[in-house]
C-alpha cells in the first residue's frame, strides 16, 4: 500500500457516526524519539481516552507519512483492534517526511553489531520501543508491531532483532527478496513499471512524489522510451539511487543478497509471528510465504510462527468485506474474518493475556470452492500429491505423458518491439488516480490467449472438481533462435462457456498463479549465461503455492509467452551482459519452440488434493 498512508485511506471508509465517536476516542501526543546515533524520528502516540488501566503499545512504522493520522483515522483503520484497548503509535521511518536522517531503500542490516552507534531499521524499532515503554504513561510494558508491505518489512526486521518488550508481531505482505520474487524483480526479470514508479516516488524527496507520465497508456510510454539507458539519460539523470542500483546491478550480487531477508531468517523465532499474504497480491506474495517457510525451520516448539493466506490483493485484508476481487466472487466476508477472528485475538492473547486464539498453523482460503481450510503445515504434508499435466498436441493439457520421440513442439514468434502487454491496453500508471493496478491479477486473460505470440494448452472440461493445495512448478523444454529469453507462465481457470450468472464471466480466463523466469539465470542467478540458439534447454519455474478448486465444467489452462510489458522489462533476446545497457540494435525477434514429446515432456506439476483438508 505505497500510494498513501494506509491510515488515510482507511479513514475514508468511516461512517459519520464512527467519525463522531472517534473525535474524542484518543488523545494524541507528538514526539521526536531519539535513536542511538542521535537522529530523531517523528512519532504520534494515540492513547485511548475512554479505556482505563495499563494497555499495550501497537507500533506501526512507515515510510509513507504519518502526518495525516488522527484519532478518527486510528479508529477507522484499527477499530477492530481498538476494542481490546491499545495505545497506537505511528512513526515516520528514518529519512521520510518529518523524521530526521537519511532514507535508504530497504536498508541493509548494520555490519558491525558491536558498534553502539551503528543503526539499521531493527535498531530504530528497538530504540523506539525502548523509549516508548519508558516514557508513555499507562503502557503495560508490552508492544506489538504490524504493517503491510514496507511497514510489514519494518516489522519483520524488528522481530528478528527484537526489543525484549516486543511480544507479538504481524508482518503482512512483507517483501523478503527484491531480486528473487518481490516488488522489483522476479527471478532476475526486472519489474519495470513498478520499479521505476516506486523508486521515483520514494527517492525524489522526503515526501512521496508521483512521476508525471505524459501519456495515459504506460505500455505506449515505456515502448517509446526505447532502451533502459534512456531512463537516466532523458528523465532521472542519475538522481534516483534505487534506479542506479537496478541499472548497475542486474544480477543477484552481494548487494541484492545482502538486502534480502534470507540471512536474517536463520535464527530461532522468539517473537510470536502472524504472517499474512494475499493469493492475488500484485506486489509481495513471494515475501510473506518465504518468511513463513524459512522461520518455520527455526520454530522449535512449533508455536510461534503462523500463516494466513486469503483471496486478497496487496493489503486487501485490512479493509472492506473481501467478498470479491475484481469480478471474482468468494461468497465469504474474508476481510472481517481475518481482522476479527484472527488478527485481533492473536494480539489480544499475547499483549492482553486473553485466551489463545483458534489458530491453525496455516489458515488458507481455497478459492473456487470458497472455503477457509486449516492445515497443520504449509505446504500440506499429507492429502495432496504432485501430478503432472503435460502439454499435448492440439493445445491439449493431459495427465497422460507424451509418447513417441519425434520432436513435437508448439512455437511462437516473440518480438520485443511488439511485446505482449501484461493487461489490456491502455494501461494506466501504477500509482495514477483511478488506477486498477491492485486487482490486475484478476483480469480476464482472453486478450492474451488470442495473440499469436502466446502459446496455450488446456484440459477438456473437468468432469469433477479438481482441488490443489501446495506448490506448483513448471518444466519447460524449449529451444529459441535468439540467445536469451524470458518465460512467462500462467496457470488459468477457464470458466464454462455458458451458464454463468454474469454474462461476462462465460469463458472467463482467471489467472490462478503466474511467474516469469529470465532464461540467462537458468544455471546461476549471479552468473548469467547466454542460451545456445536452437538447443533444447530445460527450465524449471517455481509457480509458488496455491489452494484452489477448479470446478466441474471448468478447464485448466496454461499460457506461455516471452514478454509481459511493461510489468517486466523487454528481454532483447540477444544475450548482452547487462540489459540496462542494451542498444536498440540488440533487440531481435526470436522463434520459441516449446517441446511436448516423450524426450522433452514440458509440463505443469499441480499439488492435487485427494482428500479434503479438515
Ligand atoms: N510493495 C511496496 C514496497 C515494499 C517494500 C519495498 C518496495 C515497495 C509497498 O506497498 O510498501
Amino acid at each position: 500500500m505505497p500510494k498513501l498512508s494506509m491510515l488515510l485511506v482507511l479513514a475514508l471508509c468511516a461512517t459519520p457516526v464512527e467519525r463522531a465517536r472517534a473525535q474524542d476516542a484518543y488523545t494524541m501526543r507528538e514526539e521526536m524519539i531519539p535513536m542511538r546515533d542521535g537522529v530523531k524520528l517523528y512519532t504520534r502516540i494515540f492513547t485511548p481516552a475512554n479505556q482505563s488501566g495499563n494497555l499495550p503499545l501497537m507500533f506501526i512504522r512507515t515510510p509513507y507519512g504519518i502526518g495525516g493520522s488522527s484519532s478518527r483515522q486510528v479508529e477507522a483503520g484499527m477499530g477492530f483492534l481498538a476494542r481490546d484497548g491499545y495505545i497506537f503509535v505511528y512513526q515516520d521511518a528514518r529519512g521520510k517526511f518529518t523524521s530526521e536522517g537519511e532514507f535508504v531503500m530497504l536498508r541493509q542490516p548494520r555490519a558491525n553489531k558491536a558498534d553502539p552507534k551503528a543503526i539499521d531499521e531493527a535498531t530504530d524499532a528497538y530504540d523506539s520501543i525502548d523509549w516508548l515503554v519508558k516514557n508513555v504513561p499507562r503502557n503495560n510494558g508490552r508492544a506489538g508491531m504490524t504493517g503491510v508491505s514496507y511497514p510489514g518489512w519494518l516489522t519483520a526486521v524488528a522481530m528478528m532483532d527484537p526489543h525484549p518488550a516486543l511480544k507479538a508481531v504481524s508482518p503482512q505482505a512483507s517483501p523478503s527478496d527484491m531480486w528473487l520474487g518481490d516488488d522489483f524483480h522476479h527471478n532476475g526479470a526486472f519489474r519495470l513499471a513498478y520499479g521505476f514508479e516506486y523508486a521515483v516516488m520514494m527517492e525524489s524527496g522526503r515526501e512521496t512524489q508521483r512521476f508525471a507520465f505524459d501519456n495515459y497508456d504506460i505500455y505506449d510510454w515505456f515502448l517509446k522510451l526505447g532502451t533502459l539507458a534512456n531512463v537516466n539519460k532523458n528523465h532521472l539523470k542519475g538522481k534516483i539511487p534505487t534506479w542506479n542500483d537496478f541499472s548497475q546491478r542486474p544480477d543477484y550480487d552481494a548487494f541484492w543478497q545482502g538486502q534480502g531477508m534470507a540471512p536474517l531468517l536463520k535464527k530461532p523465532v522468539t517473537v510470536p509471528n502472524l504472517n499474512v499474504a494475499g493469493w492475488w497480491d500484485q506486489e509481495d506474495f513471494y515475501g510473506p510465504i518465504t518468511i513463513y517457510r524459512e522461520l518455520e525451520k527455526h520454530d522449535a516448539g512449533n508455536n510461534k510462527n503462523w500463516l494466513i493466506v486469503g483471496p486478497w490483493f496487496h493489503g486487501g485484508w485490512m479493509r472492506g468485506e473481501g467478498k470479491s476481487l475484481g469480478p471474482i466472487q468468494f461468497e465469504e466476508a474474508t476481510g472481517p474474518f481475518f481482522r476479527d477472528s484472527v488478527m485481533a485475538p492473536f494480539f489480544a492473547h499475547y499483549l492482553h493475556d486473553k485466551p489463545a486464539p483458534r489458530l491453525a498453523e496455516a489458515i488458507v482460503f481455497e478459492a473456487g470452492s470458497n472455503k477457509w481450510r486449516r492445515y497443520d503445515a504449509w505446504p500440506p504434508k499429507a492429502g495432496s500429491s504432485p501430478r503432472n499435466f503435460y502439454f499435448a498436441a492440439n493445445h491439449g493439457l493431459s495427465t497422460e505423458p507424451p509418447k513417441g520421440n519425434t520432436p513435437q513442439f508448439d512455437s511462437y514468434v516473440s518480438d520485443p518491439n511488439k511485446p505482449v502487454p501484461y493487461r489490456q491496453t491502455p494501461i494506466p500508471a501504477t500509482f495514477s488516480q483511478g488506477s486498477t493496478w491492485s486487482t490486475w491479477l484478476t483480469d480476464d486473460q482472453r486478450f492474451a490467449a488470442s495473440r499469436p505470440d502466446v502459446a496455450v494448452w488446456q484440459t477438456p472440461s473437468l468432469t469433477e472438481d479438481l482441488t490443489i493445495a501446495g506448490d506448483i512448478s513448471v518444466t519447460l523444454h524449449a529451444a529459441i533462435s535468439g540467445s536469451d529469453a524470458d518465460w512467462v507462465v500462467k496457470l488459468i481457470d477457464v470458466y464454462p462457456d455458458t451458464g454463468m450468472t454474469e454474462p461476462r464471466m462465460n469463458g472467463y480466463q482467471f489467472m490462478v498463479s503466474n511467474e516469469v523466469f529470465r532464461g540467462r539465470y537458468r544455471k546461476s542467478n549471479s552468473k548469467p549465461e547466454a542460451i545456445v540458439p536452437g538447443k533444447v534447454t530445460d527450465y524449471t519455474i517455481d509457480l509458488h503455492t496455491q489452494a484452489y478448486t477448479f470446478k466441474k465444467g471448468h478447464r485448466v489452462m496454461v499460457h506461455v509467452q516471452s514478454s509481459w510489458f511493461p510489468l517486466i522489462d523487454r528481454n532483447p533476446q540477444k544475450y548482452v551482459p547487462n540489459i540496462f545497457e542494451a542498444k536498440d540494435s540488440d533487440f531481435m525477434v526470436s522463434t520459441q519452440r516449446v517441446y511436448r514429446s516423450a524426450a522433452y515432456p514440458s509440463r505443469i506439476v499441480l499439488p492435487v488434493v485427494s482428500r479434503v483438508a479438515q
